[in-house]
């Protein structure tokens, strides 16, 4: 017993002296377990969820779905500073509160290109709000003030069935599921409704004014405190017939894992020919500022039309966006897929 040493503790008024023995064998195997311990409690919860079985992902209702993009329509137009905007943003708070979600609304006024200060709600409806694991699935929930791709009409707004709507109906489904089904999801999941996304500058503007899109997105990327989730995704113009979604550059450039499984899931689904292996152009909407200013990984499912040369589909701006293109076919390939990823395939991406 050569190697025995005394340890003496630091003797306080109150206890006493206290003494003990300790061989140098019993610490070293005392920290080799303290060693072992705090490794386990590093890398267990990263483990336990990726190594979870796969579980069973409810089935998405596209007539539920189709049923609340019509409901935003019969608002009207949703047009910043209009009736119509302030009542089914009033109907929007409700639904999702009535979903059990926990709604926050993100109230701030925005200079819109052409001059107009425009007060504007960003909806925060979220899941599990005390979750650590988080993700965000958002859209735009305004519509745009005028048709300027259209020949007629150019000046008044249009109804946006898909160009807002269709994105909006999709999450709105997906929160009622969450809700009314037995199967929860393990995730926290933040919706975000950005409003200001569509008052964006016309082709003929010569302004000063820069990043006049999206004004939603960009306010709420600025003022987001220290809010994170692994990562977003942003679905606009989901709900047109024949629809289909390239890889778009900007998603790429700052997601491209969050691409490539999203993009798989809705492969196994069967939904290949909607969710196409094309590397499509970049653009400018509200997942760009998420990437860029708020730094949360984020993609865009929009619709991309390889016949016209503006990227989107023919309706796109036009007083074409209305009911008359959504098909409930295209609603359930987007929300099954997004399902999918919720309940099972995000755990390659956290
Ligand atoms: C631009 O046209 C600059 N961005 C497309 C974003 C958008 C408008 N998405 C729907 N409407
Ligand atoms: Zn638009």
């Amino acid at each position: 017993m050569k190697n025995n040493r005394k340890v003496k503790v630091k003797s306080f008024p109150i206890w006493g002296q206290v003494k003990f023995k300790v061989k140098g064998n019993d610490v070293a195997l005392l920290a080799f377990s303290f060693l072992l311990f705090a490794c386990a409690c590093e890398k267990k919860p990263e483990k336990k969820i990726q190594e979870t079985p796969r579980v069973q992902t409810p089935a998405f209702n596209e007539d539920s779905a189709y049923s609340y993009v019509a409901k935003q329509v019969s608002f009207g137009p949703r047009v910043p500073n209009t009736i119509n905007h302030d009542q089914c943003g009033d109907y929007l708070v409700n639904f999702f509160k009535s979903t059990g979600f926990n709604v926050k609304v993100q109230e701030f006024q925005s200079t819109a290109f052409d001059g107009n200060n425009l007060r504007l709600k960003n909806i925060i409806a979220s899941y599990k709000p005390e979750a650590s694991y988080r993700i965000l699935l958002t859209a735009h929930w305004d519509t745009r003030p005028f048709a300027d791709q259209d020949t007629v009409n150019k000046n008044k707004p249009i109804d946006g069935a898909n160009d807002g709507g269709s994105g909006v109906g999709v999450l709105m489904e997906i929160a009622r599921i969450i809700q009314a089904s037995k199967l929860k999801p393990e995730l926290g999941i933040d919706i975000i409704l950005f409003d200001g996304e569509d008052y964006g500058e016309t082709q003929d503007y010569k302004g000063p004014m820069k990043d006049t899109y999206c004004l939603g997105s960009q306010y709420w990327a600025k003022n987001k405190g220290s809010y994170s989730a692994f990562f977003g995704i942003l679905l606009d113009m989901v709900g047109a017939k024949n629809a289909k979604f390239g890889k778009e550059g900007n998603s790429m450039q700052y997601a491209p894992a969050v691409v490539n499984t999203v993009w798989a899931s809705g492969q196994n689904l069967g939904y290949g020919e909607t969710f196409i292996n094309i590397r499509t152009p970049p653009i400018t909407d509200d997942h760009y500022y998420i990437n860029s200013l708020a730094r949360i990984p984020t993609i865009d499912i929009i619709e991309f039309d390889p016949d016209n040369e503006n990227y989107f589909g023919a309706y796109w701006h036009t007083h074409n966006d209305n009911m008359n293109v959504i098909d409930k076919k295209t609603l359930k390939k987007v929300g099954q897929t997004l399902l999918e990823v919720i309940y099972n395939d995000y755990k390659s991406l956290i």
